[in-house]
């Protein structure tokens, strides 16, 4: 008997040599021992992280299947077990914090309650994805790379339940990304409910039809539509909130506006020949752009109050992207607005349409962001370039001294296929994909910092990166989590994670435990392994 037991007391002792975080922390050493919660476990804190603290007691009650009481720290409760919730306030790197391990209490110090928030997103990681919750004794400072850490989503194309939409936030979150780019206004379909101008969802968010997965040019007859009211918005910017999530609205201009023209027609180039806007069945860039006449620039200024007025982000993205400058050629009015500004040519302006926008979002002290063709005929004072084309964007708009959040096709276009298309698509038309080719080990390779400003002051102005999830192939919730798992995982590492603590092989390593954490919540990502 006693023989027995110092087997198992044997092997509840050896030291777990690896604790398997995405994205890695900074520093983080294992220490031999560990711990396992038992009913005297509670978590105290400082009243200021009550949020973070019934956060980690809601995940932890339903690992152990136990209530996990929460108590403020000034109560001077003595708990048997405890998980200390503490935080500085300003001091120290925004977002970082150390944790410590030892017997029987967690130690969390963040910077502010983002830091402690993340030191919790840690230890969920830190405790393994199945079987008994143990706590290991370890001790791990962190902090982040870059203050942007995003992912973006195309509701345009297609949308998706709000509760889908938390779910994604919650992976964010757990991931440590901080910023969700919420694109809600295409060609194919208005998102966004703007109480001053109802047709916007009563006609823009709806189409005739829908390409069908392997059939491009192809329509599957059906109107598709829907958008998500003030209410819904609301409860989601609530909800990122509480994960320390922001959430930057996209309202794509002058193009990417069909849906909108399409239901006030009035907003758009109405002078010239065969002029007939209709929400868009097709995918691709279309020609229809917003009209840079004044009663459009009243309506882009009533539709970004109700939008400030929803989202407290300190950025709004304009989009800016493929707006192709037809209309605006063929427009006599266009072209009189170009003679009275004294404008060479189209590119200036969208240009001089853009500078207008950046005033409205000014006045409410926002700033404005957009895709890099807002660098096409000069940027607006104060913009901050989203780029996704030619690195030199980043470069050149970094040198001007714009900040630049890089979201290049190359490494963060999550909607290219995972692997080899022809096998994927040998799946079945389910998987297919706009195209591209983008593997897992690419997105981990990225290095947002461009080459060419590695050691100079403007890599300062690189403010971080993001994955993009455009949706023209993703139907459904499901084929959204298989493009955006696991590569959400290696992105976070890009973004938070210092480029000499990045390891491929190490990263794999750690990737397995958290496929099973994907799985066990019922995400159905890809498989890079298999
Ligand atoms: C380009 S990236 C677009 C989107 C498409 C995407 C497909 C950008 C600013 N515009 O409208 O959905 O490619 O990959």
């Amino acid at each position: 008997m006693f023989f027995c037991a110092s087997i198992l007391l044997a092997a509840f002792s050896v030291p777990q040599t690896s604790i398997d975080v995405i994205p890695k922390p900074s520093h983080m050493e294992v220490l031999e021992g560990s711990w396992t919660p038992d009913k005297g476990l509670g978590i105290r804190y400082d009243h200021r992280l009550e949020a973070e603290a019934r956060g980690l007691a809601d995940w932890l009650g339903q690992r152990l299947d136990q209530e996990v009481q929460i108590v403020r720290e000034e109560l001077r409760i003595k708990l048997p077990q405890e998980i200390y919730l503490d935080m500085l306030e300003e001091e120290g790197v925004p977002e970082s914090y150390t944790m410590t391990i030892d017997a029987n209490r967690v130690h969390i110090l963040g910077v502010g309650a983002p830091g402690a928030f993340y030191a919790t997103q840690t230890l969920k990681q830190v405790v393994a994805p199945d079987g008994p919750v143990v706590f290991p004794h370890c001790e791990i400072e962190d902090e982040p790379r870059f203050r942007w850490r995003g992912m973006h989503l195309d509701v345009g194309r297609h949308l998706y339940p709000v509760d889908d939409v938390k779910n994604l936030l919650t992976w964010m979150a757990f991931h440590k990304l901080n910023t969700f780019h919420w694109h809600l206004t295409e060609d194919q379909g208005w998102r966004i409910e703007i109480k001053k101008y109802p047709k916007l969802t009563s006609v823009g968010a709806f189409r005739d039809s829908t390409p069908p997965y392997g059939e491009r040019l192809g329509s599957d007859g059906e109107r598709y539509g829907g958008y998500y009211t003030q209410d819904e918005i609301r409860s989601i910017v609530a909800f990122a909130a509480n994960l320390h999530i922001t959430v930057v609205p996209e309202i794509d201009m002058p193009g990417h506006m069909l849906a909108a023209i399409a239901a006030y027609p009035e907003l758009g180039n109405t002078d010239i020949k065969d002029y007939a806007p209709k929400v868009s069945s097709k995918w691709g860039v279309h020609r229809y752009t917003l009209s840079p006449k004044e009663e459009t620039f009243q309506w882009v200024d009533d539709v970004l109050e109700e939008v400030c007025d929803l989202f407290p982000a300190e950025y709004i993205h304009i989009g800016g992207d493929e707006a192709p400058k037809h209309q605006w050629k063929e427009s006599a009015f266009a072209q009189s607005v170009m003679k009275r500004e004294g404008l060479e040519d189209e590119n200036a302006l969208q240009s001089y349409f853009l500078a207008r926008v950046s005033k409205m979002l000014e006045k409410r002290g926002r700033k404005l962001t957009g895709w890099d063709e807002i660098r096409e005929g000069g940027l607006a004072k104060g913009a901050t370039v989203m780029v996704w084309r030619g690195w030199h964007n980043a470069v050149e708009a970094a040198n001007q001294g714009h900040d630049v959040i890089m979201a290049p096709t190359s490494h963060t276009y999550f909607d290219y296929y995972q692997a080899d298309g022809k096998s994927e698509l040998a799946k079945g038309p389910w998987y297919e994909c706009i195209g591209g080719h983008l593997i897992l080990q690419k997105v981990y390779s990225l290095d947002p910092v461009p080459k060419e400003l590695k050691g100079t002051p403007a890599a300062q102005h690189i403010l971080g990166t993001q994955g993009q999830l455009w949706t023209e192939y993703a139907k459904t919730w499901e084929k959204v989590e298989y493009l955006a798992f696991p590569r959400i995982a290696a992105l976070s590492e890009v973004a938070w994670t210092q480029p000499k603590d990045k390891d491929w092989p190490d990263f794999q390593k750690r990737l397995k435990p958290m496929l099973k954490r994907y799985t066990k919540a019922g995400i159905r990502h890809f498989d890079p392994f298999r």
